[in-house]
């Protein structure tokens, strides 16, 4: 096998165009063709897939593949596919990528905090009414997943003055946040939180975890007027008839979605055109090939190297 050859990439994606990241493989390595799809179902020259939503079975019988990287840091999209190589699977941790989720997660908390549905809903009947405006340091921030994206959200929170809890399938300690874990720490935790941020991601134990039985254990009481659920996780964890049931309940007072369990949001959706709910496409933060391009490439020549990858996913746990 010749040396080009060998330093093959595959990069299989659905449902957006992969030639911003393409690109920047042509500049960071033009020593490594990037290919969209393998010349054989059995293609020998391919040593690492590049994947979002790659199509069942693409990756079974290539018999050269070194690892599985993620474009995004969930990887739920790769377990869709039950034939799935065994060779290591390797998600996105990066700055860049944390920063922009945390951004995201700061943006909804201070906008719910700020009663921006309210002030924006007077501009629109141009009222001028000034409301009550709780502090930070009265509003309890619960977030469920404690992993990358959520220390960080609930560090960037904490340095605002919230109070922050936390919720993780292992126990853990965490500096400055509540930590909680397993279902009595959860049930304690939606108990006295005001507002619920979902960084979870996509397993078998989590999905669909954002139902009426959930959202009956929040606070009833709190300093919003109610409630408040943002979820920049995965669409799957919610059923949304449960939150739209809770919405006009009173169960909840506000939604922040970034995440749907169909996506695109469907065009009759209820959850477009609810007052209270806020909506974003799938856009809390973005795999911005400039920054994630030359991470995988140098986990490539590390692994090359002898090194072991960094950022394997635990197939067991699915995560
Ligand atoms: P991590 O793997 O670093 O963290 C996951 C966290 O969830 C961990 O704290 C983990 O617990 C916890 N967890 C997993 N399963 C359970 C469970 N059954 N019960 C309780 N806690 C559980 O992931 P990241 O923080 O990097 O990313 C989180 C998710 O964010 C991704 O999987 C993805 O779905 C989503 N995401 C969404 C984006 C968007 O634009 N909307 C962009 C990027 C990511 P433990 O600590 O014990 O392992
Ligand atoms: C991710 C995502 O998982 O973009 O990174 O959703």
């Amino acid at each position: 096998m010749n040396q080009t050859v060998a330093k093959r990439i595959l990069m299989s994606v659905t449902g957006w165009d992969p030639s911003h990241w393409v690109r920047q493989f042509k500049v960071h390595a033009p020593d490594r063709e990037v290919v969209l799809e393998p010349d054989t179902r059995a293609d020998p020259s391919i040593r690492y897939a590049v994947v979002w939503k790659q199509p069942p079975g693409i990756l079974a019988d290539l018999p050269n593949l070194e690892a599985i990287f993620s474009l995004g840091a969930g990887v739920d999209h790769i377990f869709r596919d039950n034939q799935l190589p065994d060779v290591p699977i390797v998600r996105i941790v990066a700055d860049d990528l944390t920063m922009r989720m945390s951004e995201y997660v700061v943006w909804q908390v201070l906008d719910h905090l700020r009663q921006g549905n309210i002030y924006r809903a007077q501009q629109r009947a141009r009222v001028w009414h000034e409301g009550e405006q709780p502090s930070a340091r009265d509003v309890t921030v619960g977030i469920m997943g404690l992993g990358v994206l959520g220390c960080d959200a609930a560090a960037k929170l904490a340095m605002l003055g919230f109070r922050v809890a936390g919720w993780s399938r292992s126990p853990k300690a965490v500096a400055g946040v509540d930590c909680h874990h397993g279902e009595a720490g959860l049930t304690q935790m939606l108990g006295t939180s005001d507002i619920i941020v979902v960084l979870l991601p996509l397993t078998d134990e989590t999905r669909g975890i954002i139902n009426s039985g959930l959202l009956g254990r929040l606070k009833r009481e709190t300093p919003l007027g109610g409630p408040v659920l943002i979820n920049a996780g995965r669409g799957g964890l919610q059923v949304e008839t449960d939150i739209l049931a809770a919405l006009e309940s009173g169960t909840l007072m506000a939604a922040s979605l970034d995440v749907f369990e169909t996506e695109p949001l469907p065009e009759e959706s209820p959850l477009w055109a609810h007052p209270r709910v806020f909506v974003t496409p799938h856009a809390a933060a973005v795999s911005d090939p400039r920054h994630l391009v030359p991470q995988m490439l140098r986990q490539m020549r590390q692994h090359e190297a002898g090194q072991p990858f960094s950022d394997v996913v635990d197939r067991k746990a699915g995560y």
